[in-house]
Parts: structure tokens; C-alpha cells; sequence
């Protein structure tokens, strides 16, 4: 099956944080592909995937990337599909340096912005499964269910013992 979400990272070393995308729209029975294109160093083909990527039937982009972050925003330049944007903790200033690249887009060209590291991740992923979901069946299908369950988790879970 072609590959309904594209998911990009900077570095090899965002895969730890980025494959919580995957695995999530895996659970959710959402084909997804993965590459690691970084902005900075490898703009060129960063380009050449994203004007692509619409005519190869991905419709929805996930960009993770951590220091100055320039990733989601140079992707969403060059596509006209919803980009979400997940801000990666790498180096000192943990994971602020790339929310604030991310966040900051200027009006004409939106990333919608998730938070940093693994929680954003996979609400990235689940995000993406919502906007699939208003034209697909079975995605709908699958995210209803995937939030019934973990409804059910919380109302089965035992209170906290009081020791
Ligand atoms: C960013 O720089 C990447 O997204 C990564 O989070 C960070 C560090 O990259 P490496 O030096 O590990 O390749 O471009």
C-alpha cells in the first residue's frame, strides 16, 4: 500500500523519539514511510521530496527535528499538504530551540505544532490519523476505537491504594 503519511526527521538520531510516530499510525492501520532529510544539510533533496510527496498520494507530512529546527517550516514552503511539526530535544537548550523555530512560522506558510519529544510524537501521529479520518472510513473507524479503548483503560484502572 503507498504510503499516506510521510514522516521526516533531521537526523538518524531523532529516529528514537520519531518511530513513536510510526509505531502509532501502524497501530491505527495507516501506511507511513520514513526518511531522514535534514534542512540545513541536505536542502536540495528536503525539496525534492516535498514537492513530490502530494502527487505520490501522501496527504499528510510529520517533521521532527531538534536545534534550530528549520525542517517542518522549509517542508511546508515547498507543499501544499498539512505539515505537522514536532520539536526534538537535542542539545542545551533541550528540545525550546526547536519549538520556538517551529512555532514561529510566518503568516502564509502554517506547521501545526506539537510538543517536544515523544509526547508530541505520537500526537503527531494521531493528528494525522483525525485529518485522514475526515475522508477515510477506515481511519475513522480506527481512531474511534483507539480512543474508546484508551477511555476504557481509565475506567478499568483500579484507584490508587491509599497506603
Ligand atoms: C537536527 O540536529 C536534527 O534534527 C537533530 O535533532 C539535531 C542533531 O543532529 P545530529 O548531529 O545528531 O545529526 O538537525
Amino acid at each position: 500500500m503507498d504510503a499516506q503519511v510521510g514522516i521526516i526527521m533531521g537526523s538518524k538520531s531523532d529516529w528514537e523519539v520519531m518511530s513513536q510516530v510510526s509505531a502509532t499510525l501502524d497501530k491505527l492501520g495507516i501506511s507511513s514511510e520514513n526518511r531522514v532529510i535534514s534542512a540545513h544539510r541536505a536542502p536540495k533533496l528536503l525539496t525534492e521530496y516535498c514537492e513530490s510527496a502530494r502527487d505520490r498520494g501522501i496527504k499528510v507530512l510529520v517533521c521532527g527535528a531538534g536545534l534550530a529546527a528549520a525542517l517542518p517550516g522549509v517542508a511546508a514552503a515547498h507543499t501544499p499538504l498539512p505539515v505537522l511539526g514536532v520539536p526534538l530535544e537535542a542539545g542545551a537548550l533541550k528540545g525550546q530551540d526547536a519549538l520556538h523555530a517551529i512555532v514561529q512560522m510566518p503568516p502564509g506558510i502554517p506547521v501545526g505544532t506539537l510538543a517536544i519529544g515523544k509526547p508530541g510524537a505520537i500526537n503527531a501521529a494521531l493528528l494525522a490519523a483525525a485529518i485522514l479520518a475526515l475522508s477515510d472510513d477506515k481511519v475513522r473507524a480506527a481512531l474511534d476505537d483507539f480512543r474508546a479503548a484508551q477511555t476504557q483503560k481509565i475506567a478499568d484502572m483500579p484507584p490508587p491504594d491509599k497506603s
